[in-house]
């Protein structure tokens, strides 16, 4: 895990797979009498293991949780979530329009789960990891949450730095002479290059407030404020949870911790995001793509993210966000609250800690020892170390003196009050990590890593370095992968099934996740569907793999057969047949691509042709995406398109079931030489390094 698992390497540091001897706390407490609930993100399994073929081990019912509704990948629109509810794939229970949301949705399930036990034994206590989509992108929220922080962020991003730093000093939060950094603190493509002239990652940069446009000013502004409505929104739900166990008298001896996994996110680039799978694609947005979509942010329309900009201002004072050791990517919040078991209420504690420090800290506050084996497996000691002392007592000593960072080239450590980090870009290709630049802060008093004394300090650096290494072996931190996003997310992975010519797909079954699904990426292809249509009528989805974000689909309106590939949420290339569509029994109604060239490298360029059996009944020039449809869920479907639909051209009503005729199954031939091409691709992008 040391990284995202779709980033997995094969490595043992980096194989996307929490190993048994690692035992999880529902796996502990589940044992001892308590009922183990999990809503929400898991992201904690394979990607060859988040679908209906693959074991469910690394599931959250293979690591303990007797019950959980949720998701499996990164993260899933709040509007169309990619749901599983405990062993297999379900759809939502109402659409966007009928007021579902994603949050409210998990908040439900977190009440009926712990009602459904309480019922029957109502002093059996219960563990619950409640882990909503929010506050990771895309972030969805209705506009009445939105419009209560219209005009809020109108200052800019620079602006509010100084009135939350100027509020962080009045709380107490940090030191009353905290200084801000600067807003690109460790380059930008302007003023920095790496080894062999390699440039700064062009996505991680801020740009100044009094630079932009009045347009630009006004998206940006917009995109903080649907982050705010979705922030307060989950806040509101969070509180609904917390108001449920309160009236039930289940409130008082409750241990809750909030966290938060990492600082504010950084994916949405300079300009911010209308659509995710841009980046994913390595598209950047446009202000004059991203304008005509303002009144739409936060909808089903768009999978957003903030700029830059914000991130470094919600994570002030800090530097950098999400992805980076400087604290920015690292220093969350932690609440802790139990009001039968702590005197505190309301204080700020000084103490540096982990997350890893949380469960030596629930089992110490439960009295519960861990257990030397779970399931025959002799379990790794414990690196966490509980945080109890501190919780009544402000002047209680520390009981954490180190803690080592590693995240995609990015690298520090931490020790009795001091921190090197290195100033290496992440996912920037750049490698030669001998070659990093340690900067060193005394951050118990700089914690804004303002005052670099690497160069006062020599010998103090050497020490924390020294240090990392020793940590980062025992930790096994090794290999290092700076590699760019599409290196990374082209990368072959491994699949239950080897990759083949030709798949063959049924309908009326669950979707097929992206990343077992067949692979059309910059290749030619056939999609052909074996069909049954006794009379004029028939329309709907034959096939359709993607979402309104990305994606393609063949489909049946106005007795035409129809193709529409959605580049990247970008354009629409459809492709409509001349001819009305035949009846009669197993006609073959099918697409084919044929791949003519790249422009530019990895987006493929080629003709599009619509097919009755042999005859041809339309063609068109389209392009096809270099990266994935969606950067989670939205799976391959046949027979409707589930989730939110790749076209809003289709006839008829979610999810456009194919109807009056029968499929009887469709075929994807990809024999091209395409694929080869891009396996070789990505062979020698890892061999580059
Ligand atoms: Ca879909």
């Amino acid at each position: 895990m040391a990284c995202i698992t779709e980033a997995a390497i094969g490595f043992p540091n980096a194989s996307g797979t929490i190993p048994p001897e690692n035992g999880m706390l529902p796996e502990i407490l589940g044992e001892l009498g308590w009922n183990t609930y999990m809503v929400g993100k898991w992201h904690l399994c394979p990607e060859d293991e988040m679908n209906l073929a693959s074991t469910r081990r690394n599931w959250p019912s293979g690591r303990g949780f007797e019950r959980w509704y949720g998701f499996l990948g990164a993260e899933t629109s709040q509007w169309y979530p990619d749901l599983v509810y405990d062993n297999h794939l379900v759809d939502q229970p109402r659409s966007p329009e009928e007021g579902y949301h994603l949050t409210v949705d998990l908040t439900d399930k977190a009440i009926e789960f712990i009602t459904d036990a309480k019922a029957v034994a109502p002093e059996k206590p219960f563990f619950l990891y409640y882990a909503p989509g929010a506050c990771h992108a895309p972030h969805h929220v209705s506009k009445e949450w939105i419009e209560k922080y219209k005009g809020r962020f109108d200052m800019g991003y620079e602006a509010m730095r100084e009135q939350t730093l100027a509020r962080q000093k009045e709380l107490g939060l940090v030191p009353k002479d905290t200084e801000l950094p600067p807003i690109n603190p460790i380059g930008t493509p302007e003023t920095r290059t790496g080894p062999e002239g390699k440039p700064f990652p062009p996505l991680d940069v801020t740009r100044p407030w009094n630079s932009l446009s009045h347009d630009e000013k006004k998206l940006f502004c917009r995109m903080a404020e649907v982050y705010a409505g979705f922030l307060e929104h989950t806040d509101d739900q969070i509180g609904r949870l917390l108001g449920f166990l309160e009236e039930y008298g289940w409130r008082e001896n409750t241990l809750v911790v909030l966290v938060s996994d990492n600082g504010a996110s950084g994916e949405g680039g300079p300009n911010g995001s209308v659509n995710e799978m841009k980046f994913a694609n390595g598209i950047p947005d446009t202000i004059e793509a991203n304008m005509p979509l303002l009144d739409d942010l936060g909808s089903p329309k768009t999978y957003n993210h903030y700029p830059n900009g914000w991130a470094m201002a919600f994570n002030t004072p800090f530097k950098m966000w999400k992805r980076y050791e400087f604290e920015g990517g690292t220093s969350d919040p932690c609440i802790i609250s139990w009001p039968a078991g702590m005197k505190a209420k309301g204080e700020i504690r000084e103490h540096y800690h982990h997350a890893i420090d949380i469960v030596p800290t629930v089992l110490d506050a439960l009295g519960v020892e861990a257990p030397q084996t779970i399931k025959g497996h002799v379990q790794s000691p414990f690196d966490g170390v509980s945080m109890r002392s501190s919780l009544d007592d402000a002047k209680a000593p520390t009981t954490r003196n180190t803690q080592f960072y590693s995240m995609l080239g990015s690298r520090a450590i931490w020790h009795d009050g001091w921190k090197a980090v290195t100033n290496h870009p992440t996912i920037a290709g750049w490698s030669h990590f001998n070659d990093d630049e340690w900067e060193l802060y005394h951050t118990d008093v700089d914690r804004s890593e303002l005052h670099n004394l690497a160069s006062e300090q020599p010998d103090k650096v050497r020490e924390l370095v020294n240090l990392w290494y020793a940590e980062a072996g025992a930790n096994q931190a090794f290999p290092l992968d700076d590699r760019s996003a599409l290196a990374i997310m082209t990368t072959p992975r491994p699949v239950l099934s080897p990759p083949r010519d030709r798949y063959m797909y049924l309908p009326d079954t669950a979707e097929v996740p992206e990343a077992q699904a067949v692979n059309v990426r910059n290749r030619s292809y056939t999609i052909g569907a074996l069909v049954d249509i006794p009379a004029k009528g028939a329309e709907g989805v034959l096939f359709a793999h993607g979402s309104p974000f990305g994606g393609h689909a063949l489909y049946v309106k106005d007795d035409r057969l129809h193709y529409v590939y959605n580049f990247v949420g970008m354009t629409e290339e459809k492709i409509v047949a001349t001819e009305e569509l035949p009846t009669g029994e197993k006609l073959i109604l099918s697409a084919s691509f044929d791949k003519s060239g790249e422009d530019p490298p990895g987006v493929a360029t080629g003709l599009l042709s619509l097919w009755h059996g042999d005859t041809k009944v339309g063609e068109g020039q389209i392009k096809t995406q270099p990266g994935k449809f969606m950067i989670a869920g939205e799976g391959l479907c046949i027979g409707r398109d589930s989730g939110a639909g790749v076209t809003d051209d289709y006839p008829g009503t979610e999810p456009w079931h194919f109807t009056g005729g029968t499929i009887r199954r469709v075929a994807v031939d990809v024999s091209g030489e395409a694929y080869i091409d891009l396996e070789r691709e990505a062979a020698a992008m890892l061999m580059r390094e």
